[in-house]
Parts: C-alpha cells; sequence; structure tokens
C-alpha cells in the first residue's frame, strides 16, 4: 500500500524524461570570414536571432565571426566537409573551383543594385547547381557596396599604380590587379590594417563599408568610389546536417534565410550611402574622371571576355542578363 503512490512518482518522472528529446536543443557552430563591425556579420546575428526565436530556442546557431574558426579560404570545404554545418564566403572567392562563382567580380560590369540584381537571377541557379554538387545549400546571398580604390597620392591614370603594392582579396581581384601594372598581394579583410601598417600594401580595393571599418583615412588619403562591381556574400549549409534537423527547423531556417536575403540587400544600399559620407569627412572621396574611368572599363572588357571564354554559354547568359 505504502509503495503505490511511488510507482505513481517514477512513472510521472519517466514521462518527463521520455518528454526531454522533443525539446532538446540543437547546437550548430557557424564559421563567417569578416569581424563584427561589418553589416554582413550583423545581418547574420539577426539571422541567427530569427533561426532561434522561430524554433522556440531548439535551434541555436553560434557566430564565429572574423575567421575565428576556420579561415575564411577554409571554410566553404569546411562546410562541404561537416567540419562545421553552416558558414559564410564571399562567392567569387570560388572562382577557381568554377569560374561562375566569379560573376559579380567582373569590373564594370554590374555596377549598381538593380543590375547586380538581374545577374544574381540568371547566376543563381547555376551556383545553387554546382553547390549542390558538393552537397552545400545555398541559404541567402548579400552583396556588398559598390568597389574603389583606396590610395597614397592622387592617381590621374592607370600609370600611377604602376608597380604599386596593391591589397586584393581575391583571384579575380589580383587578375585585375595585373592588369592595371600593380603588385597584387591577397589579404583578408581583418587583417588590413596590419597590411598597410607593415607596409605590405600602399593602395587597396574594396568597398567603402570596408574602409570605414578599417579606417582606411589612418593609411591612405584618397578614395576612388568606382563603384566597379559589387561582389556578393552567401550563406550555405551542409546538405546532411541540414537534412537531419526536424522539418520545422528547416522551415524555420529557410524563411529566415528569405529574411536576411531582403533584409541585406537594403542594409548594403544605406550603409553604401553612409559610409561614402563617412569616408568623405575624413579623407578625399573623388569620382573617377573620364580619362581614369576609360582606362578602367578598358580592364574590365578584357576580364569580361577572359571570363566569357572560360565559362561558355553559362557565362554569356550571365552577360547577356544585364545589357
Ligand atoms: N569588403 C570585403 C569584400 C568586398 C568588400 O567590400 C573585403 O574587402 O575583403
Amino acid at each position: 500500500m505504502t509503495k503505490r503512490p511511488r510507482i505513481v512518482a517514477v512513472a510521472v518522472a519517466a514521462g518527463w524524461t521520455l518528454a526531454l528529446p522533443a525539446f532538446a536543443q540543437t547546437t550548430w557552430d557557424m564559421a563567417t570570414p569578416y569581424p563584427d563591425a561589418e553589416f554582413h556579420t550583423q545581418n547574420v546575428r539577426l539571422f541567427v536571432e530569427d533561426v532561434a526565436e522561430a524554433t522556440d530556442g531548439e535551434l541555436q546557431i553560434t557566430v564565429h565571426s572574423g575567421q575565428s574558426l576556420f579561415k575564411h579560404p577554409e571554410i566553404k570545404r569546411s562546410v562541404q566537409n561537416q567540419l562545421v554545418p553552416i558558414g559564410e564566403v564571399l562567392m567569387a572567392n570560388l572562382f577557381n573551383e568554377d569560374p561562375i562563382f566569379g560573376a559579380d567580380n567582373i569590373p564594370f560590369v554590374a555596377t549598381d543594385y538593380d543590375s547586380a540584381e538581374a545577374l544574381w537571377e540568371t547566376q543563381r541557379p547555376m551556383v545553387e547547381e554546382r553547390l549542390a554538387d558538393d552537397g552545400i545549400i545555398l541559404l541567402y546571398t548579400v552583396p556588398w557596396p559598390g568597389q574603389g580604390f583606396y590610395t597614397n597620392d592622387e592617381i590621374a591614370s592607370v600609370e600611377d599604380l604602376n608597380n604599386a603594392s596593391f591589397r586584393t582579396y581575391n583571384a579575380t581581384t589580383s587578375r585585375m590587379a595585373e592588369l592595371l601594372g600593380a603588385v597584387p598581394t591577397t589579404v583578408e579583410a581583418v587583417e588590413i590594417p596590419q597590411a598597410f601598417s607593415t607596409g605590405v600594401v600602399e593602395a587597396m580595393v574594396t568597398s567603402a563599408a570596408t574602409g570605414v571599418r578599417t579606417k582606411a583615412w589612418d593609411f591612405t588619403n584618397h578614395f576612388y568610389d568606382l563603384y566597379a562591381w559589387l561582389p556578393k556574400n552567401m550563406v550555405i549549409v551542409n546538405e546532411r546536417a541540414f537534412q537531419a534537423l526536424p522539418e520545422d527547423q528547416q522551415t524555420a531556417i529557410l524563411e529566415a534565410a528569405a529574411a536576411a536575403e531582403e533584409r541585406g540587400w537594403q542594409m548594403s544600399q544605406e550603409v553604401s550611402a553612409s559610409t561614402v559620407e563617412e569616408l568623405g569627412q575624413n579623407m578625399t572621396v573623388h569620382e573617377a574622371d573620364d580619362a581614369l574611368r576609360t582606362e578602367l572599363e578598358a580592364i574590365g572588357q578584357t576580364m569580361a571576355a577572359e571570363w566569357a571564354e572560360q565559362t561558355g554559354e553559362d557565362g554569356q547568359r550571365i552577360l547577356d542578363s544585364i545589357n
């Protein structure tokens, strides 16, 4: 008789234990290349907050920003090999795997948000297909603001960059530097200030956003607001890791990703305007004059022709989508 209530108590406790797995928490790590101060990273943090909220905290994603988990060149492969389930990379950095990834990195092909969007619409299924071959799902993509040059001295023509040690961030930007007659050195965004302070580079290509984040006025004097191209970051997930999640969590990720893509394109445009203004308060901002622009556009045409040759019909379809 005295034992009865005890058995009931045990049964209740067992019931609780059995119910636990339904509330179990999954924690994912996420590898990103850029520091917290960049709007891309801020957008990533909003994305993971949305996922946590939509899953009632059952799926928590811990963001490791600024290459703190994996170096930028290792992030895609780490996602592919499931060393980390989710990550962010600059899409064009995968150019060496397939030049289609580099469509948004060719100078003077897509130079505003509308043409960047048109380019992306055509490029997207091609990128998704190539990532799928590697067991990766594309979640969302957000462009950087337009790319320009930072220099110490004023430049009147491409000749003024002859032999300059020029900071680039991937194969395509290095090819451009070569065509400029400069000497390319690839430096990750997190290492820019150090590369200048140690004299490794004396000029660079990047956006106004990254210029402000690195306080480019501490080590250069002139910004050429060329808006030459808008390279995109992409957030990718390992397909098996994704499929292993309960369906409602998969839906939560996809919905948060769609929201992050829309928010990110807007953030990019806002940051573009505000950072050019901030640069203007701290250094000289130039629109390239016609002579310089003509020279640079010729380099863009050379690169577009090289790229079209490498990418064949797919590449031509992307180029045609902008004109
Ligand atoms: N910032 C990143 C990529 C493009 C940009 O605007 C960088 O400079 O590395």
